[in-house]
C-alpha cells in the first residue's frame, strides 16, 4: 500500500505510525508513506503557506500554489493514485472506502490546517472530499492518521492472523463486536459469563452472536438495515422485539 500526503506536519504523520502493528506494516515495506510540505514549495522569504480570506471573516486560508504543488509532487511519485481532501465538507469515510482504497493500491490525502484550503486546489487537482464525522479537528492530520490505520491493516500480511481483519465489527456481516473478557474469573464483583467458561464451544458461538445483535440493536439499528443476518438472527431479533412488547421497553431506551 502506498500513501502520499500533503501535510504542514510531516513529523506527526510520520512519528504516529511508528507504533504497533503499522509500524511493522512499514518495517517490512507493506505500508510506503510519502510526504510532501507545502511550505517546502513557499518560495518567498517567510516561506508563506497562508493568507486571509476574500470577503474577509476570521482565521486563515491554506494559499494555492505551495499545497498545489506539494500535491502535485506526490503525484508524480503515485501516478494512480485518487486525491483526497480531508474536511468536514467531505463525504462521511467508511469500512467500504477503506477497502476500495486498499484493493487500488495507493492513495494520496490532503490535510488541510487553519479554516481550510482556496477552493481552486479542490477544483483542480482533488477527485474527492472525505470526513471524519461530525466533529471538530483542528486540521486534516489526525483525520489521515486514522484512514491510513483503517487501510493498512486490511493489506495482506499486515495482521499476524489473516482472518481476523474480517470478523472484526464492520468487517463481515456489519454488526459490532460482543463483548470480551479475560482472567480474572472476577474482578470488582463481576463474574465473566458462566457460557465462556463452559467449553461448549457451539453455545459460545450462539451467545457471542445474540450478544452482537443485542448491541447492534441496541446502539446502532441503522447497521441492521445492511447487516448480513440469518434466519435464526432475524428470528432472535424478533424474538427480542416480542420480550419487549411484553414488558413495555420501547427501542429507544
Ligand atoms: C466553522 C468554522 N471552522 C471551525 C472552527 C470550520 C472548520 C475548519 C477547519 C472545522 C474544522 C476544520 C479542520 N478539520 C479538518 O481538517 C478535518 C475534519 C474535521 O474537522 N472533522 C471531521 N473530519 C475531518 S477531516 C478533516
Amino acid at each position: 500500500m502506498q500513501v502520499g500526503v500533503a501535510t504542514l506536519f510531516p513529523e506527526l504523520i510520520e512519528e504516529a505510525l511508528e507504533h504497533g502493528v503499522i509500524g511493522r506494516a512499514r518495517h517490512n515495506g507493506l505500508l510506503k508513506l510519502d510526504l510532501a510540505n507545502p511550505r517546502d514549495w513557499a518560495l518567498d522569504r517567510h516561506r508563506t503557506v497562508d493568507d486571509r480570506p476574500f470577503g474577509g471573516g476570521p482565521g486563515m486560508v491554506m494559499t494555492p500554489a505551495p499545497l498545489s504543488a506539494a500535491v502535485g509532487s506526490l503525484k508524480s511519485s503515485l501516478p494512480a493514485a485518487p486525491v483526497f481532501y480531508l474536511s468536514p465538507q467531505g463525504q462521511p469515510f467508511d469500512q467500504a472506502m477503506a477497502r476500495q482504497w486498499q484493493l487500488h493500491g495507493s492513495v494520496i490525502l490532503v490535510a488541510g490546517r487553519y479554516e481550510g484550503v482556496d477552493e481552486r486546489v479542490i477544483n483542480n487537482v482533488v477527485d474527492g472530499e472525505v470526513s471524519l464525522g461530525d466533529f471538530i479537528l483542528s486540521g486534516g492530520e489526525f483525520a489521515a492518521l486514522a484512514i491510513i490505520d483503517a487501510i493498512t491493516r486490511l493489506v495482506p500480511g499486515v495482521l499476524g492472523d489473516p482472518s481476523s481483519s474480517d470478523e472484526d465489527s464492520f468487517g463481515e456481516d456489519g454488526l459490532l463486536d460482543y463483548p470480551h473478557y479475560t482472567r480474572p474469573e472476577l474482578y470488582e464483583g463481576q463474574a465473566v459469563p458462566a457460557v465462556l467458561r463452559s467449553g461448549d464451544h457451539k453455545a459460545i458461538a450462539r451467545w457471542r452472536r445474540r450478544q452482537a445483535l443485542i448491541r447492534t440493536r441496541d446502539r446502532r439499528p441503522d447497521l441492521l438495515e445492511t447487516a448480513i443476518l440469518t434466519k435464526e438472527d432475524r428470528v432472535f431479533l424478533t424474538h427480542l422485539e416480542t420480550l419487549d412488547r411484553e414488558s413495555g421497553h420501547s427501542s429507544k431506551e
